[in-house]
């Protein structure tokens, strides 16, 4: 880890922006066409640390959105950095503490203390995160196609770009038909499934079913707060069972793994309130064994390049969701952009994320814009 010293945060900025995505996004929860998000610059020492919030416009994924988000970082977060002078970004996940939930605010003032504190250190993210790998395994996630035709279409363009797995969004009536005809095209990829949540135990045929199609694992099958369900299924099914919206911390992670409720772990770090409790998470999954690997919200290049961070971590040994920027956008507000090649993302090499911000391009896709002062 690195060996810091206070920094004084002077100022905030929270922008809102929006970008259009180069693709129309459908899960089982909602579908989506504009990449719409908060971005929080920390301004200390006359550095900039950045951190993207990966609350979605609606609450359907997670409880917060947008419009919590806003009024929890700007009342609630915000002033605990504003004007102080913050020892790490520990001691941030400390003062935290006593705010319940509100995990995607937390990250976004996390993961902007760990770029400002690593970016004082001059060591990369990733380093100062204790990670050593130069480049990140990745996959796609892809939306649920119309037809069974439009999924195999859609693989065999990512396949042929490289990507290291594939996964494929489903919905109960929209699986076993589209996973018969990937598996028919494309034998031997590392192909897996994400429900979102869709599903019931009563449907537990249907997810069975799927055990025809060699999945290296159905990621959240079932109902977010229920992971006895998932323990149950899973004593049923032979494809492993990797749990997302279910695990929301460390002490989550324990529980599923203890029950059986999951044996691969998807780490989002909005999800679970930023890099620290991300690096919990892997520690205890590491321990029982359990793979981790990176997911992903559809972020624009700053969350991006905090997400190849913390997966430069040696229990991310699956390939994550990170994949290319240009897959999403026309253009990103960081440059380099983050582009894998043949499924591998190069580490950036800078201090912090390492990416630079194109204020250019920022300015053109932001909507609203606040800066707070102590
Ligand atoms: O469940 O992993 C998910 C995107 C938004 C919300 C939830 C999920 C996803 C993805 C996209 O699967 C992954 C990505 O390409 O960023
Ligand atoms: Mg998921």
């Amino acid at each position: 880890m690195i060996d810091n010293r206070p920094m004084r945060v002077d100022s905030a900025v929270l922008r809102q922006v929006e970008m259009p995505l180069k693709f129309r996004f459908r899960t089982s929860f909602g579908e989506t066409g504009v990449k719409k998000f908060l971005l929080l610059e920390l301004r200390a020492d006359g550095l900039s640390g950045w951190g993207e919030c990966v609350a979605e416009e609606g609450p359907f994924y997670s409880p917060e959105t947008l419009s919590t988000a806003s009024p929890i970082l700007t009342s609630f977060l915000l002033p605990l950095v504003l004007g102080k002078r913050v020892s790490s970004p520990e001691e941030f996940e400390r003062l935290a503490m006593r705010i319940r939930g509100n995990r995607m605010a937390k990250a976004a003032v996390e993961c902007a203390l760990r770029d400002l504190f690593a970016k004082a250190a001059g060591v990369p993210l990733g380093k100062s995160l204790g990670g050593s790998r130069e480049t990140i395994e990745v996959g796609v996630s892809l939306g649920i196609s119309p037809t069974p035709k439009d999924t195999v279409e859609n693989v065999r363009k990512h396949v042929a770009e490289g990507y290291r797995r594939i996964k494929l969004k489903i919905e109960p009536g929209s699986d076993a038909d589209r996973l018969a005809a990937v598996r028919d095209a494309f034998p031997d990829i590392t192909l897996t499934v994400d429900a979102n949540a869709a599903y019931t135990l009563a449907q537990a045929d249907t997810l069975r079913a799927l055990d025809a199609f060699r999945l290296d694992y159905m990621e959240q099958p079932l109902h977010h707060e229920d992971m006895v369900a998932h323990a149950e299924l899973a004593k049923t099914l032979r494809t492993p069972i990797c749990l997302d919206e279910s695990i929301r911390s460390a002490a989550d992670a324990k529980a599923a793994i203890q029950l059986g409720a999951c044996k691969v772990i998807n780490v989002k770090i909005g999800r679970v309130g930023g890099h620290g409790e991300a690096i919990r998470i892997h520690d205890a999954a590491r321990a029982a064994g359990v793979p981790v690997w990176c997911g992903g919200m559809l972020e624009a290049g700053v969350g991006r390049a905090h997400n190849v961070a913390i997966a430069t971590l040696p229990g991310f040994s699956k390939p994550g969701d990170t994949s290319s920027s240009s897959r999403y956008f026309e253009e990103d507000i960081v440059a380099p952009a983050l582009e894998a090649v043949e499924g591998l993302m190069p580490v950036p090499k800078g201090p912090g994320i390492g990416v630079a911000i194109r204020t250019d391009v920022l300015g053109r896709v932001t909507t609203a814009i606040q800066e707070l002062r102590a």
